[in-house]
């Protein structure tokens, strides 16, 4: 039997939980097309509107998506991104077996600004590196990042470093001990450029995360805004008591 109607959980309840299993086992891939709902009200001997609340809130959370006139989609899974341990973007898409690559759109030395200059602990108008890129896994891209970097303290970046590990550069060629970072996160919704950059729709959800990282020394050497795909990701953390 595939729901049991007089168990205590609702069947909309059952059948997500029966769509989710059929995704997990990869009996529905992404990219395919859902059967449709009359198809599963057959099949479950249940109400159209019993189904659709099912598949409304599997398309809420990220597993189905919808495309108008064509049906609703299995999704691409979600990426799940530790939130211990300091790693860089290139290291996280190595340790997925998926090819890093960056799209430099913006890279300047500039004055710091009261605020970035505060969080950086430099004096106001101490130069500093401002960039912007799109951080792609296997060409794809997952995140929009703007960065500002001590310039006095991380020497001698280049567009063609930054195009690559930042991280590594500032390890291997500087020898700098990359320590600690904060991190905040916030939801949103994704803005024009946003949109534009990432490839999605005028809408989708964005994790915004804001990182300010620290050498071991307790020196800030970066602040980051990201803009990740909230349809690609999900942060994971272990608590302990
Ligand atoms: C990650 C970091 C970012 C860091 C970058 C370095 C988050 C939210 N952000 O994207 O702060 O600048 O890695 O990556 O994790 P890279 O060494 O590949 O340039």
């Amino acid at each position: 039997m595939l729901i049991d109607k007089n168990s205590p959980l609702p069947i909309y309840h059952q059948i997500e939980e029966y769509i989710k299993d059929r995704i997990e086992k990869g009996e529905l891939k992404p990219g395919n097309v859902l059967p449709s709902e009359r198809e599963y009200s057959q099949l479950f001997q249940v109400s159209r509107m019993t189904i659709r609340q099912a598949i409304n809130k599997l398309v809420n959370d990220g597993y189905l998506y919808r495309k108008k006139g064509s049906g609703t989609f299995v999704a691409e899974k979600k990426f799940e991104q530790a939130l211990q341990g300091l790693t860089s973007f290139t290291e996280d898409m190595k340790a997925r077996g998926l090819t890093p690559s960056s799209k430099l759109l913006h890279f300047e030395i500039i004055p710091a600004s009261p605020q970035v200059a505060a969080t950086l602990q430099v004096a106001e108008n101490t130069p500093v590196y401002e960039m912007k890129r799109i951080r792609l896994a296997d060409e794809i891209p997952m995140a929009l990042e703007t960065c500002y970097i001590s310039a006095n303290l991380v020497k001698g970046l280049t567009e063609e470093i930054v195009s690559h590990s930042i991280y590594r550069y500032i390890e291997e060629k500087l020898q700098l001990e990359i320590g600690e970072a904060t991190q905040i996160i916030e939801s949103s919704l994704a803005n024009e450029t946003e949109t534009e950059l990432l490839k999605i729709k005028k809408g989708s959800p964005i994790l915004l995360i804001e990182r300010c990282t620290f050498l071991t020394n307790g020196t800030p050497f970066e602040i980051v805004r990201s803009s990740y795909r909230a349809d690609r990701y999900k942060f994971i953390s272990h608590l302990k008591r």
